[in-house]
């Protein structure tokens, strides 16, 4: 049955540089002005990275607490934070983002090449993360970036049994130099070994973001696009805000006659509670 759309901003991320890339919020009140900028966009959920006072990268759960109060205050999204930071992070600093206590997180299902870096997720840590989701009553979306992470996510599941809310939703991260391409057939392999029952997005990294949007929504999946993962709107043109891609995402859901859900709409179909 097709659905509505969900579409996630993914706004900041771990990777590009303030300085090369001045439009990225990287500030809180960046992010939150962004965020209500996405939200009125057509964004449900903001899956959020944030940066401390020289925009580097930081899993600091005092910043973290106060992007979550931040963004609960200005908007009504689904508030998801990273849990896979920076490939520098330590795991125990990765685990103690629940701490913050977002509505829902990431949950990279395992290990990748990034670009000449390596984004560690043993299986050890998978399973206390996702175990730890549990304890901690947060909805984890799992992040898929290569057919392996399927595999482990099946694995996951058959050992520790159904997240919190009962419902999975996958998020297939293509195009990242290390992990599966970002095409369409690709994509629809990805989608055909996802657990039964299982509802997904897809975000394709750079210039794989428009085949895999596409190829997406006619494969009745949903969407995730931001600066994270893309910072050129078209060739030699760079994204100027977050909003212009949820923008053009919430335009091709209506093309697609699956219109973007709302932050309730979203919630109900994920299983995560009304605050
Ligand atoms: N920054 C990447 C190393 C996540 O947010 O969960 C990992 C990442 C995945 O962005
Ligand atoms: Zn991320």
């Amino acid at each position: 049955m097709m659905t509505g759309t969900l579409i996630t901003v993914a706004a900041t991320g771990a990777e590009a540089d303030k300085a090369r890339v001045p439009a990225l919020p990287v500030t809180l009140a960046e992010l939150t002005e962004t965020a209500v900028a996405c939200q009125a966009a057509g964004a449900a959920v903001i899956h959020v990275h944030i940066r401390d006072d020289e925009a580097k990268p930081t899993l600091d759960v005092a910043r973290l607490k106060d992007a979550v109060a931040a963004l609960r205050a200005e908007t009504d999204m689904i508030v998801q934070l990273s849990t896979g930071g920076a490939v520098t992070d330590s795991f125990s600093s990765r685990l103690a983002v629940l701490d913050a206590e977002p509505d829902g997180c990431s949950l990279t299902c395992g290990t990748v090449n990034f670009g000449d870096d390596v984004f560690a997720n043993p299986w050890g840590f998978v399973k206390d993360l996702y175990q730890l989701t549990k304890e901690r009553g947060v909805v984890p979306e799992f992040e898929l970036f290569d057919f392996g992470h399927i595999g482990s996510l099946h694995r996951l599941l058959r050992e520790f049994g159904p997240p919190v809310g009962g419902h999975v939703h996958c998020d297939l991260v293509m195009g990242v130099p290390g992990g599966m391409p970002g095409d369409v057939a690709t994509l629809t392999a990805a989608v055909q070994a996802l657990p039964d029952g299982a509802t997904w997005s897809a975000t394709g990294i750079g210039r794989t973001t428009l085949p895999v949007l596409f190829g997406a929504l006619a494969a009745g999946g949903h969407a995730r696009v931001g600066m994270e993962d893309t910072t050129t709107f078209a060739k030699g043109r760079p994204v100027t805000s977050n909003a212009e891609l949820v923008q053009r995402a919430a335009r091709a859901a209506e093309l697609a006659q699956r219109p973007p859900m709302t932050p309730s709409q979203a919630r109900a179909f994920l299983g995560i509670p009304v605050r």
